[in-house]
């Protein structure tokens, strides 16, 4: 490979990459917000490249990718909602596939495979026991197919040879499952061959099964743990959380302090045995695959395989900025760096992260 490209090594040596340098940058040399003792200047912390305050070095063109960082944490795709002959509620989505270039960290592109046009694909969601009819048109270059994982008929599963199979370009489908369980948060992803590239290129995304009795009202985010081979040699450059190199670290997500803050994490990462998930200055509850009510763990770090999903709620207690990573360094060193902002107020409706509510209560659920 040529020393110009973008190698996992040389961004990691070098952090030749304007933006994730700004990013470093941003995390390592800024300042505290509140007066401290000047410390004497010794030589360390200082010259070094990349230890500068400024962290404007790039930024990505949210309005070119279609989507923000906000928008895919905080974003809920209810269907189209109507009523089935037996009372139940039916929820019809579409998908579509598409190939699309997007900006992963400033002025790195890559040329996705997406699900509606958004790298982690729409976030589903639906109550337990809901009909689920899931409208698949493939608009992209490849034949792909859409896998969920819950319980359905096997014809229904998205995989090569089974049901509809691999859709082909212009083709469509409707995957129907007859009701949506088990409750909790769940992947779906392109299964088509060969399933680490259609996986990795951004064909995956989540839906969220809301259990019958509800769950307590938090504030939601949603954060797929995903990576991006930008030279195809089958390792990653860029780690992030929701594709977006340090997007929460440049816009931290926005929370009130005490209140209930649920998030739906989800490994989709390729190439990487494992992903993890730690917060700073935190514990949370752990929901494995969110499918009891009752919590596995209580904990600050807990670490998946891909396709492995858990939900976590937790309290701020104080406010200010709490970090959240990957534990494995090296990856939050490549993108997977972001943070929590506490403040006593919440979220302001007027703030460019929109509105200051994202409450689970879904249409067609009491509570809402
Ligand atoms: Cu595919």
């Amino acid at each position: 490979m040529s020393d110009t490209s973008l190698s996992r090594r040389g961004l990691l040596r070098t952090g030749a990459l304007s933006g994730l340098a700004g990013g470093l940058a941003f995390l390592l040399g800024r300042r505290p917000a509140q007066a401290q003792e000047p410390v004497p200047a010794t030589g360390h912390g200082t010259g070094h490249p990349g230890h500068s305050a400024n962290h404007a070095m790039g930024v990505v063109d949210h309005a070119r990718n279609g989507f923000t960082p906000y928008e895919l944490a905080t974003e809920f795709d209810y269907g189209k909602v109507s009523t089935l002959p037996d009372g139940r509620t039916l929820r019809e989505f579409k998908m579509n596939a598409v190939d699309k270039e997007i900006e992963i960290a400033p002025g790195v592109f890559f040329p996705a495979w997406t699900y509606n046009g958004r790298v982690p694909g729409p976030t589903l969601r639906a109550n337990e026991g809901d009909m689920i009819r899931v409208h698949f048109g493939n608009g992209s270059s490849h034949p792909h197919t859409i896998h969920f994982h819950g319980l359905h008929r096997p014809e229904m599963d998205g995989v090569p040879g089974i049901g509809a199979g691999e859709i082909l370009p212009g083709q469509r489908t409707t995957y129907e499952f007859e009701a949506a369980v088990p409750f909790g948060f769940h992947p779906y992803h392109c299964h088509a061959l060969p399933l680490k590239r259609h996986i990795h290129k951004g064909l995956y995304g989540s839906w969220i099964i809301d259990p019958k009795v509800g769950r307590p009202a938090a504030r939601e985010f949603v954060i797929i743990m995903n990576a991006f081979d930008t030279n195809f040699d089958n390792e990653n450059e860029i780690y992030s959380a929701n594709s977006i190199a340090f997007g929460y670290a440049n816009e931290p997500l926005q929370v009130k302090v005490g209140e209930l803050v649920r998030v739906y994490v989800a490994n989709l990462t390729e190439f990487d045995l494992i992903n993890s998930f730690h917060v700073h200055g935190n514990f949370f509850n752990v929901f494995r695959t969110g499918t009891k009510l009752t919590p596995d763990d209580y904990t600050d770090t807990i670490m998946m395989c891909q396709g492995e999903r858990s939900i976590l709620e937790m309290r701020f207690d104080y406010p200010g900025k709490y970090m959240f990573h990957a534990h494995q360094s090296e990856f939050a060193e490549l993108g997977w760096m972001s943070f929590f902002e506490a403040t006593e107020e919440g979220p302001q409706a007027q703030t460019a992260q929109g509105p200051a509510l994202a409450y689970c209560t879904i249409p067609g659920q009491g509570g809402n």
